[in-house]
């Protein structure tokens, strides 16, 4: 299978120009297909309907300019395995810590996993807590 590396995932159209736009729903049905979603609250929403943030590929380096900046608290990357993306704790990805994840990878929460801290160029292994954190997602290869 072909890696994406540095390409959109989705193609745009006249109507989908905007990187991120902002649903309401709950659980991990309500991400449209190739989409990285941001729930606003654990679980995916639960029970209940409140903003979902849904990015279509495209690097997105400060989620404050959609008011998404620091209010994810799962993440549903409905997406191939083969796609990945970073969400990063500081805009343009800056030294922070960071998250790596694949295409099909579901967060219910964001505290305590296996992550990153530093740059995407030279960094270290940290557990990462992210809920009400993230400020940028990057998509396809740090190599750009
Ligand atoms: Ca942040």
């Amino acid at each position: 299978m072909a890696a994406v590396v540095g390409l959109p995932l989705a193609t745009p159209s006249a109507t989908a120009d905007s990187p991120v736009r902002e649903i309401h729903g709950h659980g991990k049905q309500a991400c449209p297909e190739r989409s990285l979603c941001l729930y606003q609250d654990r679980d995916f929403n639960g029970r209940h309907d409140a903003p979902v943030w849904v990015l279509n590929g495209h690097d997105v380096d400060q989620l404050s300019k959609y008011d998404a900046n620091d209010r994810a608290s799962s993440v549903y990357y409905r997406a191939p395995f083969a796609w990945y993306a970073y969400l990063c704790e500081h805009a343009s990805c800056g030294e922070g810590d960071f998250k790596l994840i694949h295409g099909a990878a579901s967060y219910e929460t964001l505290d305590g996993l296996n992550g990153d801290h530093g740059t995407m160029v030279n960094s270290s292994e940290k557990r990462v807590w992210l809920t009400d954190s993230i400020s940028a997602v990057r998509f396809g290869s740090t190599n750009r």
